[in-house]
């Protein structure tokens, strides 16, 4: 099998980090350490790329400039890390990808889904996941769950509203690529959304 690109998506605490290490555990004990990474980030300069992105900013910040600086460091990301890994045959696993743009920027911000598709095509060429994982929760319990941690960056200061407009733009990711993305419940405990999430690798690679 051609090395993997996995993708896990969701809203702020919906579970992402924590079952990214489930996920990465999983890949190496079949097919070797995958290379763990995620966006915005995954390179030295997208990662400075992330830091202005959720910085809090005295002047308000442009949806399009939001949109562009994801895609910024989603090509640096790819041209820098993914690319090169998946060339050398290591599997890639990431926390988020593509489909948050469609959701926060499109679904959250505004921002015309076909500006998206188009800015998608020309910046990423056609390349996707082979599969993405959607931790899907109402951003109620995500964002509770998110916010215990204290301070809150300069996205996850947005009203719930706002991320309920990112869920609907996951959902419909999910709907118009049903055979890439796979949806799991995110509400129930830690253990149960592994298990199902293992399901569903087992499903998809066995
Ligand atoms: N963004 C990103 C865009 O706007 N456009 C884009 O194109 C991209 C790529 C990045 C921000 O950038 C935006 C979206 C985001 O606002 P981030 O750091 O990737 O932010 O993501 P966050 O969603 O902010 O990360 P979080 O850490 O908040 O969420 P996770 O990773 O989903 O959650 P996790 O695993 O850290 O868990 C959070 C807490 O919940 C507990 C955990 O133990 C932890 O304490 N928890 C559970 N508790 C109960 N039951 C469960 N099932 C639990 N799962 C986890």
């Amino acid at each position: 099998m051609n090395p993997q690109f996995i993708s896990i998506e969701g809203l702020e605490g919906a579970g992402k980090s924590t079952q990214r290490d489930v996920l990465a555990s999983w890949v190496t004990e079949r097919f070797g350490q995958p290379m763990v990474t995620r966006e915005p980030g995954g390179t030295v300069m997208a990662e400075q790329i992330r830091g202005v992105l959720l910085a809090h900013h005295e002047e308000p910040v442009d949806v399009w400039t939001e949109l562009l600086l994801v895609f910024a460091a989603r090509r640096q990301h790819l041209s820098a890390a993914i690319l090169p890994a998946l060339s050398q045959g290591q599997w890639v696993v990431s926390d988020r990808f593509t489909d948050a743009s469609y959701a926060y920027q499109g679904g959250g911000r505004g921002i015309p889904w076909d500006h998206i598709v188009d800015l998608e095509r020309r910046v990423l060429e056609g390349f996707r996941p082979d599969l993405t994982l959607w931790l899907d929760c109402p951003a109620e319990v995500g964002l509770a769950r998110a916010r215990q941690r204290g301070e809150l960056d300069r996205i996850e200061t947005e009203d719930i509203a706002f991320f309920e407009r990112c869920r609907a733009g996951y959902e419909r990711r999910c709907q118009e690529d049903p055979q890439r993305f796979v949806r799991l419940d995110a509400t129930g405990s830690i253990e149960s959304v592994s298990a199902a999430l293992i399901q569903a690798l087992e499903a998809r690679y066995s």
